[in-house]
Formats: C-alpha cells, sequence, structure tokens
C-alpha cells in the first residue's frame, strides 16, 4: 500500500516512443537512422511539451478564474540547471521515457546530457529561486517567477596551467525548447529624459520625458509542479531595440547607424553579472535591475486590469511581490510612481498599497554585499524614480523615525536611503526594508543577526517587521532525480510519495541501527561514487579509488568560505604523510568545484593554489595514494547533481556568522553525507535535527568571532604558535609546488598571515582535529553508515515546500489552488 502522488500516466512506452519519432520526423526533420543525439534529446523535449504546455493553461484558467492572491518572485537570478529530468520526474514519465529510449536503441542518461544547463545564476541566491519556483507550483500557488532572459548566463570555466579563464556560457545557441515567446505582453520600458512638473486644475503632477525607450519581451518557461497537475511559469525578460530601425537615419543612409540602436538596447539582457557578494556599481546592472522590475510590474498590472478593471483597488490584496535580495528593490519606486503618476493616487494611498504588496529577502551581512548606488547616476537614468525615493525618504525620516526618536540626528543618519559622504548613496538596503511589510534573513542565526547587527533601529521602530525563513532544497531535484539508487532504496521502506511528503524519511530511523539497511544504505553511496569515479577521471585526468573517503567543498569561492583553510588542511595531512610514511590515515580523496568572479583576484589565487598543490600530490608516489585533491573545472547544477549523491564529506566551514545559510549543506546531508562545519548558517539547524553525533562542529562561533575582534586579532601570532601551521604557511613561499617558479602562491600566505580578514588561522588547530574525527568514525564502519542515515532520515525540514509554506502563511498571506482540467 505505497502511496504515490506522481500521476501513472495514462501512457505506454510503446505510445511515447511513437510521438518521440513523430516528434524527430515533424518537429525537427530527420529520421530514426541520421538523428544525432541532440535531435533526439529536442524530440523528447517536445514530447514531454505535450504535456507540460497543456498544464501551463489549465493553471492559467484556473487561477485566473478564482481570483486568489498571488505572488510574484522577483529574482535577478533564477539558477534552473537542466530541466528535462526534472519535468519527466514531476510529470510521472521517467520510466516511460526511459523504456521508450531503450526500444530506440539509446541511453536515457546520454540523451539527458546533451540539454545545456539554465546558468542564469551566481549561486545560492539563484539556486534558490529555482528550487522555490518548484515548491511553488508543487504547492499550487498562483505564483510567476521574474527575471532576464540572459543571452549568455554564468561563464563557463576552463583552468589553464592551474589559473581560471572564463569563457562565455552559449546556453541558447541552438535554441530552447522549454521556453515560449509572448509578443503580445511585450512592454515598453523607459530611460533616462527629465521630469516636467505640471499644473491642472489646481492640481501639480509630474511627467517623465524619458530619453530614450527599450522593448522587453517575454519568455516563458513552464515550471512543472510534482504531480504534473500545477504548471506555474518562470517569465524572462529579453531587451529589443523599441524600433528596429530609425527610418530617417536609415533613409539617409546611415544604415548601420540605424542598427547601432538596437544593439545597445540588446546589450541589456546580454550577459549576467558574474559577481556575487561584491558589487560594482556600474551602470549597465542598475539598468538591468529597472528594466526587468519595471517589465514585471507593468506585467502584473495589465494581468490584474484583465481580470479585475481598472479600479485598483484590491491590487495590493491580489499581489504580493518578494524581492530576492535588494537587486530588484528599484521596484518599489516604480510601484509608487505607477499608482501616483499614472493612476492618479494621492500618495499616501500608494505608499500603503506598496508597502502591503512588497516584501524582502536578505541574503547577506557582508558589508561589501550591500548594494549602494551613486545618487547621481540614479538620477541620470532614472530621473522621476530620484525624486519618488527622496520623497519617501524625506516622509519616512520625519513622520516616523522623528515620532519615535525626536530630535535624534545621529539615528537619522543611519536610517537615511542616502548615505551622506563625498558622494552620495543609495542604500538600497533601507529602502527595502522601509518599503516592505516584512523582511525575512535565510537562516535562524541569520535572521537573528539582521535584527541585532544589521538593522537594529528599524527592528525597535517595526518589531513584527523582521522574520526568519530557513531556506530549502526541492527534494524532487535533489534526491527523487539526481540520486535514483537512493530514491529506490528508500521507497523500499516508505511510500512513495515521499518526495511530496519529505516528512516520511523519519520512517528511515528505525533502520539506522539495522545492518541490512546499513549495508544496502553504503552499497549504494559505493556505486554512487564508482560512477563518479569516471567522471573524475575524464574531468581531470586523475584516476582516484571509490574506497577513499570522498571529502566535498563545493560552492563559489569566496575568503569567507575558506577553501583556504581546507587547502592549509590538506597540506598538512601531506607533510604529515612526507614525514611519517606509516601515518595512519584511510585514504581521502579531495573535491572542490567553485567559480571565482573575475575580477577578485585573491580568489582566483586560491583556486590556483588548489590546483598547484593538487598537481603535486597527485603525483608524488611516496605518499601511496592516501591522498588526491581534484578540483572540477565549471562546476553547475549538473555537475552538482551528479556529485552530491556520491559525497561521504561535506565541507561547510565558513567562518561563524558569515554564510547566511548555505544550501549545498542541505543537499549533502540529504544525500548521506557527514558534515563537517562551522556553527553558522544552517549548519546549526542541520546539527539540531540530525543531532549532533552525526555532524562534525568545529571552530570559533560567533561570539568567539566578535570576542578575537574585539581583544585585536593578530593572525601572525596564530602562524608563530603552531608549528605546523607555519610549516605549512612557509611552504607556499618557495617552489616546491611550482617547480623553477618560487613565489607563486606567496600571496595567499601573505593574505592570511598579514591579514586574514576571515580568521582562518585561528580556526585551523581545531579544524584538523574535526577531521580525525572524521577519519576515526569512518573507519567505524557500522557508526559512520548510522550516522549517514540518520542525516538523511532527519532532513526533512530542509524541503523547499517547508520554506515556501513558511513565506505563503507568515509573509505572502496566499494558499495553494488545484488547477483543475
Ligand atoms: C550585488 C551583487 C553583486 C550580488 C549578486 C549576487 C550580491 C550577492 C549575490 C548572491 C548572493 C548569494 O548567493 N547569497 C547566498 O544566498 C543563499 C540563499 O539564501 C544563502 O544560502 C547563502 O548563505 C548566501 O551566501
Amino acid at each position: 500500500s505505497k502511496k504515490s502522488v506522481a500521476p501513472t500516466p495514462a501512457l505506454t512506452a510503446e505510445q511515447f516512443k511513437t510521438s518521440v519519432v513523430k516528434h524527430l520526423r515533424t518537429t525537427l526533420g530527420t529520421y530514426e537512422e541520421k538523428a544525432s543525439k541532440q535531435a533526439w534529446n529536442k524530440a523528447l523535449a517536445a514530447a514531454i511539451n505535450e504535456f507540460v504546455f497543456e498544464g501551463v493553461s489549465r493553471t492559467r484558467k484556473t487561477h485566473a478564474n478564482v481570483g486568489a492572491r498571488a505572488v510574484h518572485y522577483l529574482s535577478l537570478e533564477f539558477l534552473m540547471g537542466r530541466l528535462m529530468s526534472n519535468n519527466l520526474q514531476n510529470l510521472g514519465l521517467y520510466s516511460v521515457a526511459e523504456e521508450a529510449l531503450k526500444s530506440l536503441g539509446l541511453e536515457i542518461a546520454d540523451v539527458l546530457e546533451e540539454e545545456p544547463d539554465m546558468a542564469l545564476g551566481n549561486g545560492g541566491l539563484g539556486r534558490l529561486a529555482a528550487c522555490f519556483i518548484d515548491s511553488m507550483a508543487t504547492l499550487s500557488i498562483p505564483a510567476v517567477g521574474y527575471g532576464i532572459h540572459y543571452e549568455h548566463g554564468l561563464f563557463r570555466q576552463e583552468f589553464h596551467k592551474g589559473r581560471q579563464v572564463e569563457r562565455p556560457d552559449q546556453w541558447r545557441e541552438f535554441g530552447n525548447p522549454w521556453e515560449i515567446c509572448r509578443p503580445e505582453s511585450a512592454q515598453v520600458i523607459k530611460l533616462y529624459g527629465y521630469v516636467e512638473t505640471v499644473y491642472e486644475q489646481g492640481k501639480l503632477s509630474k511627467v517623465w520625458h524619458p530619453g530614450r525607450t527599450i522593448r522587453a519581451i517575454p519568455w516563458d518557461i513552464p515550471v512543472v509542479g510534482y504531480g504534473g497537475q500545477n504548471v506555474n511559469v518562470l517569465r524572462l525578460w529579453e531587451s529589443r531595440a523599441d524600433k528596429f530601425f530609425d527610418w530617417d537615419v536609415f533613409n539617409s543612409g546611415g544604415y548601420v547607424d540605424a542598427y547601432s540602436e538596437s544593439v545597445e538596447a540588446e546589450t541589456i539582457s546580454k550577459v549576467l553579472y558574474p559577481n556575487d557578494e561584491t558589487d560594482a556599481g556600474k551602470e549597465l546592472r542598475l539598468i538591468q535591475q529597472y528594466f526587468f522590475s519595471a517589465a514585471s510590474i507593468a506585467d502584473v498590472m495589465r494581468r490584474y486590469k484583465a481580470a479585475n478593471g481598472e479600479d485598483l483597488a484590491n491590487f495590493a490584496k491580489l499581489n504580493a511581490m518578494q524581492l530576492n535580495d535588494t537587486h530588484p528593490a528599484i521596484a518599489i519606486p516604480e510601484l509608487m510612481r505607477v499608482l501616483v503618476d499614472e493612476e492618479n493616487f494621492a500618495w499616501d494611498e500608494a505608499w500603503a498599497m506598496t508597502r502591503e504588496t512588497f516584501s524582502y529577502t536578505n541574503h547577506t551581512l557582508l558589508p561589501e554585499a550591500l548594494e549602494k548606488w551613486s545618487l547621481k547616476l540614479i538620477e541620470k537614468v532614472l530621473p522621476r524614480h530620484m525624486e519618488i525615493i527622496l520623497e519617501i525618504n524625506s516622509r519616512f525620516l520625519t513622520q516616523e523615525v522623528e515620532t519615535m526618536w525626536p530630535g535624534n540626528n545621529d539615528i537619522k543618519r543611519k536610517l537615511s536611503i542616502v548615505e551622506e559622504g563625498a558622494e552620495q548613496m543609495i542604500r538600497m538596503g533601507n529602502l527595502s526594508v522601509i518599503g516592505s511589510h516584512t523582511v525575512n534573513g535565510v537562516a535562524q542565526i541569520h535572521s537573528d543577526l539582521v535584527k541585532k547587527d544589521l538593522f537594529p533601529e528599524f527592528d525597535a521602530l517595526w518589531p513584527n517587521k523582521f522574520v526568519n525563513v530557513t531556506n530549502g532544497i526541492t527534494p524532487r531535484r535533489w534526491m527523487k532525480a539526481c540520486n535514483p539508487r537512493l530514491s529506490a532504496l528508500i521507497e523500499q521502506h516508505i511510500d512513495t510519495d515521499w518526495p511530496r511528503y519529505l516528512e516520511k524519511l523519519t520512517g528511515l530511523k528505525p533502520l539506522a541501527d539495522d545492518q541490512a539497511f546499513q549495508d544496502s544504505f553504503m552499497a549504494v553511496k559505493h556505486e554512487n561514487k564508482v560512477d563518479f569515479v569516471k567522471e573524475i577521471k575524464t574531468l581531470t585526468g586523475v584516476d582516484v579509488s571509490a574506497d577513499a573517503i570522498f571529502d566535498v567543498q563545493i560552492k563559489r569561492l569566496h575568503e569567507y568560505k575558506r577553501q583556504h583553510l581546507n587547502l592549509l588542511h590538506i597540506m598538512a595531512l601531506y607533510r604529515r604523510v612526507l614525514i611519517d610514511p606509516n601515518y595512519d590515515m584511510h585514504p581521502r580523496v579531495f573535491i572542490f568545484g567553485a567559480k571565482a568572479a573575475p575580477g577578485y583576484k585573491i580568489a582566483k589565487e586560491i583556486i590556483f593554489a588548489i590546483n598547484k598543490v593538487a598537481e603535486k600530490i597527485n603525483n608524488d608516489r611516496r605518499i601511496n595514494d592516501k591522498i588526491k585533491v581534484v578540483f572540477l573545472p565549471n562546476y553547475r547544477v549538473s555537475l552538482a547533481e551528479k556529485l552530491i549523491p556520491a559525497a561521504d564529506v561535506s565541507e561547510q566551514i565558513s567562518l561563524a556568522g558569515k554564510e547566511a545559510s548555505g544550501t549545498g549543506n542541505m543537499k549533502l546531508a540529504l544525500n548521506g553525507a557527514i558534515t563537517i562545519g562551522t556553527m553558522d548558517g544552517a549548519n546549526i539547524e542541520i546539527a539540531e535535527e540530525a543531532g549532533s553525533d552525526n555532524v562534525v562542529i568545529f571552530g570559533m562561533e560567533v561570539d568567539d568571532v566578535v570576542a578575537l575582534k574585539n581583544k585585536g586579532y593578530h593572525p601572525a601570532d596564530y602562524y608563530r604558535s603552531n608549528e605546523e601551521l607555519k610549516a605549512v604557511l612557509d611552504w607556499l613561499e618557495g617552489d616546491f609546488f611550482t617547480p623553477g617558479e618560487p613565489g607563486l602562491l606567496a600571496e595567499v600566505k601573505r593574505n592570511l598571515v598579514e591579514s586574514d580578514p576571515f580568521m582562518v588561522l585561528p580556526d585551523f588547530e581545531s579544524y584538523c582535529e574535526a577531521h580525525q574525527k572524521i577519519d576515526a568514525l569512518y573507519r567505524d564502519k557500522k557508526a559512520w553508515a548510522k550516522a549517514a542515515i540518520l542525516n538523511t532520515a532527519s532532513l526533512a525540514k530542509f524541503n523547499s515546500d517547508r520554506s515556501i509554506q513558511d513565506y505563503a502563511q507568515n509573509i505572502w498571506h496566499v494558499k495553494g489552488v488545484e488547477a483543475k482540467s
């Protein structure tokens, strides 16, 4: 009596095969004997889309008819990865497709490999948006994801002699079968120009005369909910020239000049900015933010009016807008502009509606990641918005702040949207807090710090505005689709509807001590590792053993994430084995995946250092294969899906207080990896859920970090007082790892000994001890299996469905509406 929510499709493998072949011939214009893998991939997509596109219409109709409040998730990033296997899983068609392809002589895995990743995001924030729209579709919440249809997603990473080289991503080079262009919903977006003040019938109003206009064209990507009944959309805007030709210029023989305007307009959606956490303040980035925010608001307006007529009285009741960090914060003054200038609302009424509409998610406390825009730049690009922002600010300071703290200019200076200084700057965080009804952090500790350290006065002013919503991950992609072996094992013991009701995994807890189950669980892990050994060989040429511990650190390269702490420990182990060839340790493969922002120098030096140390260790016969180090190039969603099921150890080693949440930590633990981590972000909640015996915690906690900072932190003291630490740091200076070229890695040492902004050195000793615990635990096969099983069985809280239910109940006040045919 195994319950299932995935439909048993009324479709046989034979029928599906007929459909795929039909599309191969009639949609792709080829035939079985000649078709490439890529053509088969497209034909398969077309066959799947017969179900997907019908789901889009069904869901639209349902949501239009019920008139429920809808969610609009505004994000500059959606890191979708591949869509095919997810769509097959969620439609319940995976095994039908597998069998159909088999009968055509094709392995489904090979066909799936043809799909490029949709890498329209940098890292955690972008992937979170992708997991969230999956969950909103699964929970039948009327929701649209809004973003940019970048022509080039995050760069492809190559290593040349150990150094990162960035290459353009060409995900749409051969088309994208999942998207539908909707030219009928195009919008015109204004930029630059000036504002005219007009008096009419005793009323003052503002007219924005734009310097130029751009067209926004929407592309819809269907988002299939689990079970396939509900299909939402991700609407991505592409920029185009408003008029393809300026006919006057064209007629006077200026063909190329007329064309050049369109090239400029089309730059807006050309490329995703590859920085995460550090902002460069570039004009084009501001225009990207405004372009998609304005197009999305116009789209929401259009749909509201189509359903409810011209009276906007219910606009805020029916529309929630979530800001994924401050990146779309310009949407706040844009909605004010539309309501006040175009719809003639009085300021106060418009402001009440705006605040009822918006809520804001903060993803970082790092000062360098808090967005600021020069006032002058905003004034140039968006002159009317600058006026509105100043009006919002002046009312806020003179009414709300003055009432709470009469005459207190220090507080006014701190809470002002405008930062005074050599150059006046607009603080997008303050604007977002002031313009939203609710602000959330992404893990409990992070939300506490948002209140306590980042926005304490705002919290005092509005005690109920700040809440926590701990992040989550979709178990459809991050277990069901990526780890079929473990999913099958799970289903031998609990209901098959666990991807929808992840709490059911707790049903595995009683099996954690069961020898037979432990053996099967670890056999699955071993098979996944054997598969990944081949992947490592193909990608790096390095041979590794599936019997070694697979120790994995996958995330963006950033100093606060401390990949260099991991490196120092690897060097220490290597040194121990060189000193004592009988040094007792279970063989270990250290696996890295990380992209560095192209302009982030020290991050790129750390990548280079890891690659050079890896090269030396991997070719050193003296250490008898006890240690291997591989840095996988071009880490991305599709590579994560292969690696995570094969991981034994999950490295979550950020400096306490710096990692807002982390989500890779959840994916790895769900797939049975043991976390080695600091008390930071969601690690704390993972330890709570999995039990402190089943994670290995080390290092300073937030209070220790603060205390050390206050006392005065001197990295050189740690360097001098720990012999092993000193030895490995000094090792970076010579030419041991860069034969004939001494000093190439010296910058990494200098950075740590002279400044060490993320306190790597003070945590080194404790980190090494934690690794000893990992080693000891792994050698106790039963204890390890038990801990791994308890991780999988305890991770239900980190289902993104739970996160979305929290948002729906506590922030958006929306309910699911099941689509009916
Ligand atoms: C301003 C611009 C340069 C910028 C672009 C991207 C700033 C930040 C970002 C991305 C931030 C990000 O990915 N943050 C991560 O969000 C995850 C989801 O909430 C968290 O799990 C993770 O801890 C946090 O670093």
